[in-house]
């Protein structure tokens, strides 16, 4: 019996993976590291910080807490220099459609999102007012797959995780709702999210009497 449908933001609500991508691989450059898709993909979901971490392991560099800080905020200028402009145009294919659908058979709807920025582009797309609660990168200091973000969502919506499906476009954001006793609903490749329990290509084509059928 589902109550709740929690939705990461990046790569499940809005076309912005990409510019987390173009942001990174702009920093990696600046530091000499080659920076492929594939280690893209393991950036998905995770912490603005550990991100940089990622980066730096995989040069090999070594860096002060002070210069960690600095590289983190260049890389979250660009990144909001990118979105800076975006607007409805750049929400993904069903996702408006199912969140008027849940909001009308009274589906409580959160963001469990990892990050800071969130409000402000929810906000840009003029979607905030969907939902019911939000918990993002400002909620918490653990990092997905850390289920933290995801029970934060579903107490602000007094709900039992049992009771909410997670969407997550990333593989540590499914094994996050996992750990949490979450339903799981992956969005994207099902060879890549193999742990969710259902697995769609986007938002496309979902309603609540779907997700009713599924879970
Ligand atoms: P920020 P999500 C995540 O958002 C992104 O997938 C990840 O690439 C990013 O590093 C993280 O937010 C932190 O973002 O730097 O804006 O705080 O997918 O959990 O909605
Ligand atoms: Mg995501």
């Amino acid at each position: 019996m589902i109550r709740g449908c929690i939705f990461d933001l990046d790569g499940v609500i809005v076309d912005t993976a990409k510019y987390h991508y173009l942001a990174w691989k702009r920093m990696a450059s600046l530091l000499g590291v080659a920076f492929t898709e594939e280690d893209n993909e393991h950036l998905k979901g995770v912490s603005r910080m550990q991100s940089l971490q990622y980066i730096l392991n995989k040069g090999g560099i070594k860096c002060s807490d002070e210069d960690k800080q600095k590289y983190a905020k260049a890389k979250n200028e660009w990144y909001v220099d990118y979105i800076s402009t975006i607007d409805e145009t750049e929400i993904l294919p069903g996702a408006q459609e199912l969140l008027i659908d849940l909001k009308k058979n009274n589906v409580g709807i959160a963001l469990g999102s990892a990050s800071k920025n969130a409000k402000p582009l929810l906000k840009n797309i003029h979607l905030i007012d969907f939902f019911d609660f939000i918990s993002d990168g400002n909620s918490t200091e653990k990092s997905k797959p850390d289920p933290d973000v995801f029970l934060i969502a579903a107490k602000g919506l007094n709900l039992q995780p049992a009771y909410c499906i997670v969407f997550e476009d990333s593989v540590k954001g499914i094994e996050a709702a996992l750990k949490g006793g979450f339903r799981s609903m992956g969005i994207g490749d099902k060879n890549v999210l193999n742990g969710a329990e259902h697995t769609m290509p986007g938002l496309s084509g979902l309603s609540w009497e779907v997700l009713e059928k599924l879970y």
